[in-house]
């Protein structure tokens, strides 16, 4: 039986790599999910029928675009620009923009597939997009990053709007950007209306969203360690990246009792074996959001260790959040984390394992939350933003943050119902993956042939 899906997953990879040449990180990405998905399938011979995993390759619109705009010096600077719409059945295309030199075509649509599932895993009514540009904001003034955002709009605001594609923040899109997208397009189009989140809060933005995806994170672990009778008190944690999702999860773990030990950034990874505590993490808010500095520069100040170029996986640790980027974690670290103790990873960042790494942890069955599950914390609130736009009604943080919670609560029972095996274990990436798609794939089937 397992051959005959090998063969059948190996066939059906073959022909999206032919037809996605080069684009390695969507075909990671989609492997993954058809290696869960195959047995669903044919045991439900209607999506089948339907070509849904067919159809769910293939985005329904991939827009790309020229972004000139004028650097400090008064040169032209050229980037590229582009959004894919990858699936609107059960809702407007919604999800983040990426800034970063390492955008390309597979990176985004990887990301896009990957937000179909999860945005379908959230419960709320949100199909799945990615966006983003090879721009990179470092080192960048404030007003360069400014021109760089009003440009891009000027292309983007054509396709997107409140019911068609909402945009948001990911990796080099944060407040500052998403204030220069919402301008640009609010004086184009001449509407106020809810066309991105991850707005400030007085023009139209959540409370909590700022924290939703590293919240998120802890409260999925939080779960995953109730199966186990455990909870997240006096836990050591190691935490990569030092942005968004890498804050907040060392801000709610903190609150949890746990003690973080690690943060990093592309330069390398401080290691404070005290943990770093609220006055440490407020430190680490005002030097990656205001002053845009290295992580390094924490050690320096207190007394930490840092490691020029490295990863934190080496650390000793109960739980692991990767909160970075992706294919952040390979093999080696995998082993490493199991054989140091390690017994749960909540992803934070999208497809921060690679395929051995995930091999690894589910092998070793320990609690591996994947990040379509683990981080969906963020485009819920995302999707709670757009509520609150809907209605013109601004919620309490107590109230946003209790519907952040149960939806984690939510997405963790799916996974639970979809992906427990024989054995009693429960594969999230399995639940995930078949949690994610029954509701797409019924809606595609609903809506005929598109
Ligand atoms: P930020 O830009 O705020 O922070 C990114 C962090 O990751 C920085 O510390 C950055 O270091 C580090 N990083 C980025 N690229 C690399 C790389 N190639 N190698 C090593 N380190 C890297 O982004 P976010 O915190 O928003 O996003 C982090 C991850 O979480 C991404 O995978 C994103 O897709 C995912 N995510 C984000 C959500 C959100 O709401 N923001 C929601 C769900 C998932 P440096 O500054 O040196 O580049
Ligand atoms: O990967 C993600 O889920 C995000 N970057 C957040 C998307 C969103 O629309 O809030």
């Amino acid at each position: 039986m397992a051959e005959i899906f090998d063969l059948k997953v190996n066939e059906f990879m073959a022909k999206v790599i032919a037809k996605n040449p080069g684009e390695s990180e969507f075909h990671q990405a989609v492997q993954e999910v058809v290696e869960s998905l195959f047995p669903f399938i044919e045991e439900n011979p209607k999506y089948q029928h339907a070509k849904i995993l067919e159809r769910m390759v293939e985005p329904e619109r991939v827009l790309m675009f020229r972004v000139p705009w004028l650097d400090d010096s008064g040169q032209i600077q050229i980037n590229r620009g582009f959004r894919i719409q990858m699936n609107s059945a059960i809702g407007p295309y919604k999800g983040g923009l990426r800034f970063h030199p390492t955008v390309n075509l597979g990176i985004l649509k990887f990301l896009a597939f990957e937000q179909v599932f999860k945005n379908s895993l959230t419960t709320l009514p949100m199909g799945g997009g990615k966006g983003g540009s090879d721009f990179d904001p470092k080192g960048k003034s404030d007003n360069e990053v400014m021109r760089f955002c009003q440009s891009f709009m000027t292309e983007l605001q054509r396709f997107i709007g409140p019911d068609t594609d909402v945009p948001a923040g990911d990796i080099g899109v944060g407040g500052r950007e998403i204030g220069y997208l919402y301008g640009q397009y609010k004086r184009i189009r001449n509407e106020f209306t809810g066309v991105l989140t991850g707005k400030a809060i007085e023009w139209g933005g959540s409370l909590i969203r700022p924290e939703a995806t590293g919240y998120g994170a802890v409260y999925f672990a939080e779960e995953m360690l109730k199966t186990r009778k455990m909870d997240l008190k006096g836990k050591i944690a190691v935490v990569s990246g030092s942005g968004n999702v890498s804050q907040f999860a060392t801000q709610k773990l903190i609150q949890m009792g746990a003690k973080v030990v690690t943060l990093s950034d592309s330069s390398g990874f401080i290691y404070d074996a005290e943990g770093i505590d609220d006055e440490k993490l407020a430190y680490i808010l005002h030097l990656k959001n205001v002053r845009r500095g290295r992580i390094k520069e924490y050690a320096d100040k207190y007394n930490a260790k840092y490691f020029d170029g490295q990863t934190p996986w080496g650390i000793k640790c109960d739980l692991a959040f990767p909160c970075a980027t992706q294919n952040e974690i390979n093999e080696d670290d995998a082993r490493e984390l199991v054989k140091n103790g390690c017994y749960l990873i909540s992803e934070g960042a999208n497809m921060p394992s690679t395929p051995e790494a995930v091999e690894v942890f589910l092998e070793s069955k320990i609690l591996y939350g994947p990040g379509k599950a683990a981080n969906a914390g963020g485009v819920s609130t995302s999707g709670l933003e757009m509520t609150q736009n809907s209605m013109r009604l601004p919620w309490t943080r107590e109230e946003v943050d209790a519907r952040l919670h149960q939806i984690m609560v939510n997405i963790h029972e799916t996974c639970v119902k979809y992906g427990t095996e024989k054995d009693g274990y429960i594969n999230y990436v399995k639940g995930a993956n078949i949690g994610g798609f029954i509701k797409v794939a019924d809606a595609m089937i609903a809506q005929g042939v598109v």
